[in-house]
């Protein structure tokens, strides 16, 4: 029997990665393109949050940006995906995290439009495909997230750079940092953000935004010493239990004090019952750690991944120790 009933699709939505600068903008420059609503996640809620489209008939175009995936959810990912392929929803997947080529040969298939190129951030990468939708001012807001990315040095990230004054740049790159690991308690807060960056607002323009930043440049200062106190030294990496900051923030004072060429840091998530995994690597650091953590992280019951030098994880509590044991012998 055919359906008589001819549902209207009207929703644009992106969803993209809450935890940081390159996934608030490029969820701020798919708005300025496309309009929509922006729906924002973490790794643990990633397929949660997603779910609800799977069935939502008035999906038009969806967009996924900054959200790597890994051996746990790519499968669940690519399904979800497929179910909204046969009901025609326009599907765009931009990330930069190392993704199985196997999986972008899936998306492929089924139609998704994958941008994904790993030695550039998803908002330099938004901004170059969509750059006759965006104004300057998105232009500089990826160089902004290329630099909290580390990748301001890359063939695009750079040339967008160069445009602006590099001092205005990393000030801008960096408050919107603190104010975006500051609110990660604030869903509305990290909407709200992604909004006046969509309407061409520069991170000082954003009420308190610098005040805010000097709170957090304060805790970052008290964690260094907390760090001095309670890290604790394997032969191959150094790491630390964090109890009352964000892992992500702790974890690059881990990394150089420790000495050692790894640096890890956890913190409880108790509505998962899980530990947030954040991995760092040194210059020195000749091991892909978001392919080994996602190994490692799958094995002991949680999921991870990302990039060379810099990546995450879930890992069950009770496997915390054994995972952290299983990295340090890996890199031995
Ligand atoms: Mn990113």
């Amino acid at each position: 029997m055919v359906s008589t009933k001819k549902s209207i699709k009207t929703k644009i939505v992106c969803v993209s990665h809450e935890e940081d600068a390159d996934g608030i903008s490029s969820a701020a420059l798919i708005k300025q393109a496309f309009g929509g609503t922006s729906i924002l996640v973490d790794y643990p809620g990633m397929m949660d949050s997603m779910k609800p489209l799977e069935s939502d008939q008035k999906l038009k175009e969806l967009y996924v940006c900054d959200l790597g995936l890994n051996k746990k959810n790519e499968r669940e990912f690519v399904d979800l995906l497929t179910t909204l392929r046969k009901r025609s929803v326009k599907v765009t997947y931009i990330d930069h995290h190392d993704l199985d080529k196997k999986i972008i040969k899936q998306l492929e298939e089924i139609k998704v439009k994958v941008i994904h190129d790993i030695n550039e951030c998803t908002t330099v990468q938004v901004y170059n495909a969509y750059k006759k939708k965006l104004n300057d001012h998105s232009a500089f807001i990826a160089a902004c997230a290329a630099i909290t990315d580390y990748m301001e040095d890359r063939p695009l990230g750079s040339k967008l750079l160069q445009i602006f004054d590099r001092q205005f740049a990393l000030i801008s790159a960096t408050v919107l940092t603190y104010n975006i690991v500051g609110h990660q308690n604030d869903p509305d807060y990290l909407l709200y953000l992604v909004d006046e960056l969509s309407e061409s607002k520069y991170p000082h323009e954003i009420p308190n935004s610098y005040e805010f930043a000097q709170i957090q440049v304060e805790k970052l200062a008290a964690i260094i010493s907390k760090v001095k106190e309670s890290m604790k030294v394997m032969k191959n990496l150094g790491y630390m239990e964090i109890l009352d900051s964000g892992a992500s923030g702790a974890v690059n004072f881990v990394l150089g004090l420790s000495g050692k060429d790894v640096g890890v840091a956890y913190k409880e998530r108790t509505d998962y019952g899980i530990y947030a995994v954040s991995v760092r690597g040194s210059k020195a650091c000749k091991v892909h750690l978001g392919k080994l953590v996602n190994k490692l992280a799958t094995e002991a019951g949680g999921s991870g991944g990302g990039h060379d030098k810099a990546c995450g994880a879930s890992v069950p509590k009770e496997n915390i120790k054994k995972f952290i044991k299983n990295l340090n012998d890996s890199l031995g």
